[in-house]
């Protein structure tokens, strides 16, 4: 009975969740009835030669949401014209994932020429990868189209930084129609996945407010000092990866946040989520519920991500080559 209530809930829940409209579960339906199978059966049988990569792969869907809506943005190739786009900004430091999308996208267009969008393609692998690697299911609504541009300098101001303290992390989501709910559990998609030291050393670890040799005081002492013995010892270090959430950084769990309580978060935006008592609540909240609801919640989150400024009908296009425009 409680869980048929709690059935009901959720499932009032996921019809309020505000939709552009346009997105609708099972687009292809018609027009490439065995797109979504192509794409399951794609992952299902290589991601787990490369587990790591979905973490990749949901980190893409994510940048390529938050830059000019979720349209594929984020594999566009540089043009001969020269501008730099966000493929190569500098958030952007793992590019296995380009790869795998690319790979996907060619069954699809051998299936159905012309009709699957890149932009769908990513979302779906993304949902596809992290539940074949043992993570929350989230429904994806499909009918997202292309987009014809990609600016580094935009990826740059819009992707969030890990050196963001909660007022920014709070303005940047709300800028995509997200709320602070939304920002505590997406964040837990750092519950699994690997950082490179640049990403984060320098200021936590090296030199915190550009003082050398000061260590960010928001950061657990122990945890720190081990990072700095052992991982990131030398400033700008491209090259040496750390756990975000060392030992069960292959687990889609609620241990980030456990970690996050003992002030281990890795980044400054992971450690900021507990300086907000709406936010500290939240995750007290995650931590004593079941891993089932934090699951739920999740992927409540991820379907609203997945339909930040989305194009659909006649704007931009369908793309044949994730890496650039048709024309
Ligand atoms: C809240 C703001 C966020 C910031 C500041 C942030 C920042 C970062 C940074 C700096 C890295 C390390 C990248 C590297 O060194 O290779 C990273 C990794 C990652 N992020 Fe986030 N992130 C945020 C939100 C998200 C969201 C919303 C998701 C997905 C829903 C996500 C999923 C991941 C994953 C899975 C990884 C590991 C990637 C891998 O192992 O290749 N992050 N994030
Ligand atoms: C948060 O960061 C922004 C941008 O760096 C800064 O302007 C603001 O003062 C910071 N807010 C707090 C509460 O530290
Ligand atoms: C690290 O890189 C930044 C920017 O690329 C540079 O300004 C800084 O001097 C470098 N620091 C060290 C210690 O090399
Ligand atoms: C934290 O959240 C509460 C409630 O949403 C809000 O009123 C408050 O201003 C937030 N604090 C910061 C530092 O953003
Ligand atoms: C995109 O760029 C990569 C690397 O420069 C290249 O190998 C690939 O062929 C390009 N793709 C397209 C479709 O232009
Ligand atoms: C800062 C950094 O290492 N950025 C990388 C982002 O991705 C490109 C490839 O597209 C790499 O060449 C960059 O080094």
């Amino acid at each position: 009975m409680i869980k048929m209530i709690g059935f009901i809930i959720l499932s009032l829940l996921a019809s309020s969740i505000p939709s552009q409209a346009q997105l609708q579960l099972g687009f292809y339906y018609k027009s490439c009835p065995k797109a979504e199978k192509i794409v399951q059966d794609f992952v299902n049988k290589h991601i787990h030669n490369a587990p790591s990569l979905a973490a990749t792969l949901i980190r893409m869907h994510f940048h390529d949401c938050f830059v000019r809506g979720c349209d594929a943005s984020i594999l566009l190739n540089s043009t001969s014209g020269g501008q730099a786009v966000e493929r190569e900004t500098a958030p952007n430091l793992s590019v296995r994932g380009y790869d795998f999308i690319d790979r996907v996208k060619s069954l699809l267009e051998a299936e159905c020429p012309g009709i699957v969008s890149c932009a769908d393609t990513i979302a779906l692998v993304a949902r596809d990868a992290i539940v074949a690697t043992g993570g929350p299911f989230w429904r994806v609504p499909t009918g997202r189209r292309d987009g014809l541009i990609s600016l580094q300098s935009e990826a740059n101001a819009k992707i969030p930084a890990p050196f963001d303290n909660f007022t920014t992390l709070e303005t940047r989501f709300a800028s995509k129609g997200l709320d602070i709910k939304d920002l505590v559990l997406l964040s837990g998609a750092h519950t699994i996945g690997i950082a490179h030291c640049s990403t984060f050393a320098d200021r936590r670890l090296l030199s915190f407010s550009g003082v050398l040799g000061v260590v960010d005081p928001s950061m657990d002492g122990e945890y720190a000092a081990n990072l700095k013995a052992n991982k990131c010892k030398t400033f700008n270090d491209t090259r040496t990866i750390v756990e975000m959430d060392p030992g069960s950084r292959k687990t889609f769990d609620l241990s980030y946040y456990s970690l996050l309580l003992k002030r281990r978060g890795l980044f400054e935006s992971d450690q900021a989520l507990t300086t907000n008592a709406t936010s500290l609540a939240i995750i007290n909240q995650l931590l004593q519920g079941s891993l089932e609801n934090f699951f739920k919640e999740f992927g409540l989150s991820m379907e609203k991500m997945g339909q930040i400024e989305v194009k659909t009908g006649t704007q931009g296009e369908i793309r044949k080559h994730c890496a650039r425009a048709n024309s």
